[in-house]
């Protein structure tokens, strides 16, 4: 059965009012592909956007079993103990993955999804991740709207998605483990260059002194890579999700960093080069899809496709014929 469509005003109204289940249907229609939701949805956006941009956004990202949903449970009720409406988005890269990974987290969020402070929603990320066709930024931008001051923006650490996320955050917080090689983590060096802290967690039982030598090697392998454009020194801390401990010492972090780079500047700076980075991504992606939507475009493109497969043009120059339409 289909639900009654709701108007802008209602949808602008409840999300005002931080109704949830408005909110969850903006959602919805901001994640639609259909083209009568997608302009619903950007007029939604641009009336709601002087609501939006006021909280604290951190991006969360570790390895599958790092512990990454136990510790946004537990950071994430601290959080909302300390006043605060958090809402947590979780980016899958992969759809296949996502089903067990969403109910997987429904359950072990448990706490968190009951809280009624905070708010839970997994993204679909659409199969172009790291393309435009997540709505990540347009879902987190509701939820500032909806009044939520602090959102955490989930990924798994293992593609790409993390470049993603470090690109519409205001924190990157990467999580890991004691004891496994960087390798075994599968977090590549790039990824550790975007965090802004490595906190490692199960720092408790037999792995508490594992995890504070490791604590000693992130420090010194951090200090090796060229300093960060915020003047902010990327932070090693432990902590144990399990048994709550070391949270308190991950917020204070967040709080420090916070005051820093509202204070030189940076908290502002970095939020509008990644508005433009976004402008040019979705206008690329635009462009793009556009483009290919020309039933003459359609046309020659399957023309210069044969006439490359077969050998009988150059790839570069079946490309500039198919451009050369517009
Ligand atoms: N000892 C200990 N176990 C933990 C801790 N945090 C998480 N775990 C356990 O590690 C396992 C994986 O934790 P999850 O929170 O599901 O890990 P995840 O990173 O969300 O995993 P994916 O969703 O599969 O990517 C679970 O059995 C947790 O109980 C911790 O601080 N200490
Ligand atoms: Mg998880």
């Amino acid at each position: 059965m289909r639900r009654k469509k709701l108007s802008t005003e209602e949808l602008t109204n409840g999300i005002r009012k931080g109704d949830r289940l408005v909110l969850s249907r903006a959602i919805t229609l901001v994640e639609s592909q259909r083209p009568e939701d997608m302009e619903q949805a950007e007029v939604l956006l641009q009336t709601l956007l002087p609501a939006t941009g006021r909280s604290f956004r951190l991006g969360i990202t570790g390895v599958p079993g790092v512990g990454k949903s136990t510790f946004i449970e537990a950071f994430g009720t601290l959080l909302t103990e300390k006043g605060l409406k958090l809402a947590v988005l979780t980016i899958d890269p992969s759809s296949q993955r996502s089903k067990g990974s969403i109910l997987g987290d429904k359950t072990r969020m448990e706490e968190l999804a009951r809280n009624p402070n905070a708010f839970i929603r997994p993204s679909a990320s659409g199969s172009t991740l790291g393309g435009v066709s997540g709505k990540t930024r347009e879902v987190m931008l509701l939820c500032e709207a909806a009044g939520f001051d602090f959102i955490i923006v989930e990924t798994v650490g293992v593609g790409q998605s993390e470049t993603l996320v470090h690109g519409m955050v205001d924190f990157f917080l990467l999580l890991m483990l004691a004891g496994a090689g960087d390798e075994l983590q599968g977090i590549k060096k790039g990824i550790m260059e975007m965090a802004d802290a490595v906190v490692i967690n199960k720092a408790d039982g037999d792995n508490l002194k594992p995890a504070k030598r490791a604590k000693v090697e992130y420090q010194n392998a951090l200090h090796l890579f060229p300093a960060n454009l915020s003047g902010w020194i990327p932070q090693v801390k432990t902590c144990s999700a399990l048994e709550k401990s070391g949270l308190e010492e991950v917020y204070e972090m967040l709080d420090k960093f916070k005051r820093k780079v509202k204070s030189n500047g940076y908290f502002d700076k970095n939020r509008a080069d990644q508005q433009v980075s976004w402008f040019k991504e979705n206008l690329t992606d635009l462009l793009r899809t556009s483009f290919f939507k020309k039933p003459e475009v359609k046309q020659r493109y399957e023309e210069k496709l044969k006439e490359v497969q077969s050998g009988k043009t150059p790839a570069l120059n079946a490309a500039r014929e198919v451009i050369s339409i517009i």
